[in-house]
């Protein structure tokens, strides 16, 4: 790693890494940021990490004409699970622009469209799963369930296959293969390079095996679609049958069991986490909750199924989704590289090639944009005014320019349809000890929430 030249004693070298906690290296990174101010840096394994916050720095670095997306740290440790694809593809490796043209248009208003009615299905079995809890005054577990639902959700409208989410007591092996390879990919970073054969040899093995598994339960699908002659133009059906719109190339076998792998795991646990959290604040703030309530009321009225733009229209209920992906951004970090030699924000020289890891977590707390109660959760301050108030990239929870985050609309259109579904079902009723703690791995989630939901009014 190359160094970022820095005025002597501007910016502390921190020790090691070694003695942080391994488990939840975001929030020790957030916790060095409070202390060392909007640029940092930490040494581990002989090696330097320079972290970057301060909102001109980030603005700096969001200029794609200088930096672009660095392959790195826990996105490189998923390279032998999913290869080139989308989200772990090189710059320069060209299955990125082609993967990228082929899918696109899978995320288009048209396609967003086509797959609404399938959400609004996967809903309805988390209402149904809500109503027996509610029913039986029983706390429901909200990342369980939320992760159910957003896998349910990517893998019937990109896939066509059903994991039976709902109706399983424990989560679906694939889930616990895809959590294992993210925790594994997450720990390595915390473990010297020539260390991992010896101190994570039965890790590595049990890291095999799930790659295995994802790999297996991925052939399946694929299987199942070719004997079916295809779907109805989903996101499978554009991997396997769509040639790219000029030069007519195609993605590879190899090729599309990464992209399936890398969709099913992007497409839903960090839409489950940001799902989680906003349920969280939600039930922390009746006022919230009441606006939020009053607009689902008023803009759906009592239809049984709110159509494609009627998700739109629910501005406040998007607003507290927005205020809970400031405060918790559930891809809490992105790492910007120099394409040739230049000063960083007119003040550190960087070599081309030398990278900073963006922590959007800290950005989105920086007092000099969000004010001194940054910690506060508050959706007013996605009030369109607010909004055009502030500089352009301060708030990332998608990253930035285009390796920027495909899924955006689609994460957006789910999350705030199933918000405005449970909020005009259910009061969401806070366990009063619970205190909110964050479990990593690579995205955040808040660990053991529980709420108790209860009809708003008698189920007919
Ligand atoms: Mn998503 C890239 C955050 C939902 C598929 N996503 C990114 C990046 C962030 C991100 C940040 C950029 C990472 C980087 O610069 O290294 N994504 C999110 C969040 C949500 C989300 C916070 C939900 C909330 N993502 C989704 C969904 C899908 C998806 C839903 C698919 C259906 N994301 C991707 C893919 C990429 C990506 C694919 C890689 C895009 C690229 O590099 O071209």
């Amino acid at each position: 790693l190359r160094r970022i030249p820095h005025p002597p004693g501007r910016l502390p070298l921190l020790g090691d890494l070694i003695g942080a906690s391994p488990r939840t290296p975001l929030q020790d990174s957030m916790r060095h940021a409070r202390r060392l101010g909007p640029i940092f840096r930490r040494r581990a394994f002989g090696k330097e990490f320079v972290f970057a916050w301060g909102a001109d720095l980030v603005t700096d670095l969001a200029d794609e004409t200088r930096f672009t997306k660095h392959v790195g740290l826990g996105i490189a440790n998923l390279r032998p699970v999913v290869g080139d694809a989308l989200f772990t593809a090189y710059g320069h490796e060209p299955n990125w622009q082609l993967a990228h043209d082929v899918l696109a248009p899978g995320f288009s208003r048209e396609a967003m469209a086509a797959y609404h009615p399938m959400m609004l299905e996967v809903a309805g079995r988390l209402t149904g799963h809500w109503d027996r809890a509610a029913a039986d005054g029983r706390a429901v577990d909200v990342p369980g369930d939320m992760t159910k639902l957003t896998l349910e959700t990517i893998s019937r409208t990109g896939f066509g296959h059903d994991f039976g989410s709902f109706e399983r007591a424990r989560p679906h092996p694939f889930v616990t293969a895809m959590v294992g390879t993210l925790t594994h990919a997450q720990r390595l970073n915390t473990v010297p390079g020539p260390a991992v054969p010896l101190l994570l040899r039965q890790a590595s093995r049990r890291n095999a095996a799930d790659i295995a598994f994802l790999n297996r339960t991925v052939d399946e699908i694929v299987r199942v679609r070719r004997s079916s002659g295809g779907g109805e133009g989903d996101l499978l059906d554009r991997m396997l049958e769509t040639a790219h719109p000029e030069t007519g190339e195609r993605l590879s076998a190899q090729n599309v069991r990464h992209q399936v792998i890398t969709f099913l795991v992007a497409g839903h646990e960090t839409t489950s986490g940001a799902l989680s959290f906003a349920l969280h604040y939600l039930s922390r703030h009746p006022e919230a909750a009441a606006r939020a309530r009053a607009e689902v009321d008023r803009v759906w009225g009592d239809t049984e199924s709110p159509g494609y733009e009627q998700v739109a229209r629910l501005r406040y209920v998007r607003r507290v989704l927005d205020e809970s992906l400031r405060l918790w951004p559930t891809a809490p970090a992105f790492a910007r590289e120099a394409r040739a030699d230049t000063v960083l924000a007119g003040r550190h020289p960087m070599r081309r090639g030398a990278w900073a890891l963006v922590l959007a977590a800290m950005l989105h707390r920086d007092p000099a944009v969000w004010g001194d109660g940054a910690d506060r959760f508050d959706p007013d301050r996605f009030e369109p005014v607010a909004v055009r108030a502030r500089p352009a990239h301060v708030f990332k929870p998608f990253g930035t320019g285009a390796r920027a985050c495909i899924g955006r609309q689609f994460a957006l259109h789910e999350a705030t349809l199933v918000l405005g579904l449970l909020l005009r079902r259910y009061e969401l009723v806070p366990d009063p000890s619970y205190r909110l703690t964050v479990a990593e791995r690579l995205t955040l989630m808040p660990e053991g929430l529980r709420l108790h939901v209860q009809h708003r009014t008698p189920p007919a």
